[in-house]
């Protein structure tokens, strides 16, 4: 890769040599060792934002067009625009944007996928997770972890949306998906609604339970109220240059992420506030919760300015810095790959 223009009769005995070993199914290392092995993040994602606007208006259309019962699950993935066709919004990641309108269900099933949801338009829909049901509230964060059955359905009056995040890309990427249908079109209840958020959502656990580090989190709901109740609480004290107030969602049993693949945060900005540019290893999928404001991005390719509002995602990839300003309390949530990237001592961060 250092070397300098070879000769043109070196050039020909090159390329002749890489065709005959290619029909043997081998390439020469130092033409693409630097692609490999780059002296920094160069993410084959590109920066984007989806406006809820329009993201709503073409969710709702696919309510007109197909059922969620015929669908299995309604959703319009959020693809990444350099990774088209890859079903996924980072190269780790995926995102998309389900829709259950009024009295349908999306039948149960479990994968080996894990799954997080976060609560955007509408009430009076439930997702079901291993035999337990939980009402789904604007700015709700629930996960679904791997094999746990799940099923959602909609026993309100309004269309309900919702975002999905995925580790499907990374699954896949390790050839492990198993998926199974379940016979029950909706999970029988076997626990009232909220068993889980008091067993294991106080600060306390069932006395003979001992979790371990790879045990699928119990605690499957965090309440939007009680989210926003704690950035508002920490907001008297002093922000954070690169973060401003922002907290990350934990398993309370074991203080690590309630996903194994994925970690989730929200952050409040209050108004007029703005964050120190910083990046991370971690490509970020952002959703803003409340507020509005604008995000600035600094990447290889560039530099993009987008002015966010309420439920409009955005995607920051690898190593892209990343800056924000609140025109009024903007109430952000965002989920990653960090918890892997941090397992695997990869991740890094730095606050420019
Ligand atoms: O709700 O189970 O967006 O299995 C993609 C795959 C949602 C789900 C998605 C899924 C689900």
């Amino acid at each position: 890769m250092h070397a300098a223009n070879p000769a043109p009769e070196a050039q020909r005995q090159r390329a002749d040599y890489y065709g005959r070993i290619g029909t043997r199914h081998m390439t020469p290392l130092w033409e693409v060792l630097g692609a490999l092995v780059p002296p920094q993040p160069r993410s084959p994602a590109q920066a984007h934002l989806w406006r809820y606007a329009e993201l709503r208006e073409q969710v709702m259309e696919a309510g007109r067009l197909i059922t969620a019962e015929e669908a299995e699950r309604r959703v319009l993935i959020l693809e990444n625009p350099a990774l088209r066709g890859q079903s996924c919004i980072t190269p780790s990641l995926y995102a998309g944007l389900q829709l259950i309108m009024p009295g349908e269900v999306a039948p149960a099933h479990r994968h080996t996928q894990t799954a997080l949801r976060l609560v955007l338009d509408g009430a009076g829909a439930y997702t079901a997770v291993d035999g337990e049901r939980t009402t789904m509230r604007r700015g709700d964060f629930i996960i679904t972890p791997a094999w746990t059955w799940h099923d959602h359905g909609n026993l309100g009056s309004e269309p309900v949306v919702w975002l999905d995040g995925l580790d499907i890309p990374i699954v896949r990427f390790l050839d492990a998906g198993f998926a199974e249908r379940s016979t029950q079109q909706s999970q029988q209840p076997l626990r009232p609604e909220g068993d889980a958020l008091a067993r294991y959502g106080a600060n306390m656990l069932p006395l003979d339970e001992q979790p371990r580090p790879a045990d699928p989190a119990k605690l499957f709901i965090y309440p939007f109220d009680r989210t926003k109740a704690s950035l508002v609480a920490i907001s008297q004290g002093t922000p954070d240059a690169h973060h401003g107030f922002k907290l990350r969602y934990v398993n309370p049993a074991t203080g690590a992420s309630p996903m194994p693949t994925m970690g989730a945060f929200a952050q409040r900005l209050p108004a007029g506030f703005e964050t120190q540019p910083v990046r991370a290893t971690d490509g970020t999928v952002h959703v803003c919760l409340e507020g509005g404001g604008e995000a600035r991005l600094s990447g290889p390719l560039g530099d993009v300015t987008w002015r966010f509002q309420e439920n409009d995602v955005f995607v920051v990839p690898s190593w892209h810095a990343l800056q924000l300003r609140a025109d009024r309390d903007a109430l952000l949530f965002s989920f990653s790959d960090r918890p892997v990237q941090q397992a695997l001592g990869l991740w890094r961060e730095e606050r420019l």
